[in-house]
């Protein structure tokens, strides 16, 4: 069975304007959709921080470091699982064996790079037929007291552990585009990307409100992927039934990284 990491971002499962609301349609429809394919491959999903992690984490300054107020580690985290556990109610309502994971709990980075990460429980789940759903969240940093780690970097590590050849990133656009579609008209869609053009494509961006640096980042992480041989999709999570066409190898429009 092909192992499968799948990325459902901020943007997807939360309103990014407006502090810790959930898309609660869009997260029980992407329940439905994913629970329609779940047997037939060994998927561990990823969910971004959204209105809940970037909103607490930026109030806090957690990515600068230990926040000043010491409350903040504790209220991103409280904010963190509060978002997971609607998405696990929401999965097993539709009837996906999901088990939790809180990457606060199960690593540690050193200047933002993961350093220890004890993940032998993920394997446990998958081969007895769990879908891990792990989550962006903080870790403790050796060198900064703490940081945030993204979904995204979270997706690559997974990845190769896992040993999965595809990641599928779910975004709220279509794909990824030669310049930014939202100030630019003319800006040209890309549908296979090859990665070696990504530190130069990296430049027409500029970094996001977001405190793990949005697309530009998932470019690099893509980037990375593409060089140890994992694909990265990029698809609009928001349009219906994508993601199962994907997975299925049917056509779809989206972003390939290869
Ligand atoms: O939304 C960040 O994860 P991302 C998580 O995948 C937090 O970048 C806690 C802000």
């Amino acid at each position: 069975m092909e192992n499968l990491v799948i990325k459902l971002g901020g943007s997807v499962i939360t309103y990014k304007d407006q502090p810790l609301k959930t898309r609660i349609h869009d997260i029980n429809r992407l329940s439905r959709e994913i629970s329609e394919f779940v047997n037939d491959f060994n998927i561990v999903i990823v969910h971004g921080g959204g209105s809940f992690g970037h909103y607490i984490a930026k109030k806090y300054a957690i990515h600068m470091g230990l926040p000043r107020i010491k409350l903040g580690l504790s209220i991103l985290e409280k904010e963190m699982r509060k978002l997971n556990l609607i998405i696990v109610e929401s999965m097993i309502n539709h009837g996906i064996p999901v088990i939790p994971f809180s990457p606060s709990n199960m690593l540690i980075t050193k200047n933002k790079n993961i350093q220890t990460f004890f993940y032998e429980t993920i394997i446990e789940a998958i081969k007895r037929g769990y879908v891990p759903l792990v989550y962006g969240d903080f870790v403790f940093d050796e060198d900064h007291g703490c940081s945030i780690i993204s979904g995204d970097q979270l997706c690559l590590e997974i990845a190769k552990i896992i040993g999965a050849k595809r990641i599928i990133f779910c975004l709220d656009v279509t794909g990824v585009y030669d310049k930014d579609p939202k100030k630019y008209n003319d800006a040209k869609f890309i549908r296979n990307l090859d990665h070696r053009k990504i530190p130069e494509l990296v430049q027409n961006f500029s970094l996001s409100e977001d405190v793990t640096g949005g697309l530009v980042n998932k470019l690099l992480v893509a980037y990375e992927a593409a060089k140890i041989g994992i694909q990265c999709i990029f698809i609009n999570g928001l349009q219906h039934n994508l993601i199962k066409k994907v997975v299925k190898n049917e056509d779809f429009i989206g972003t390939i990284i290869f």
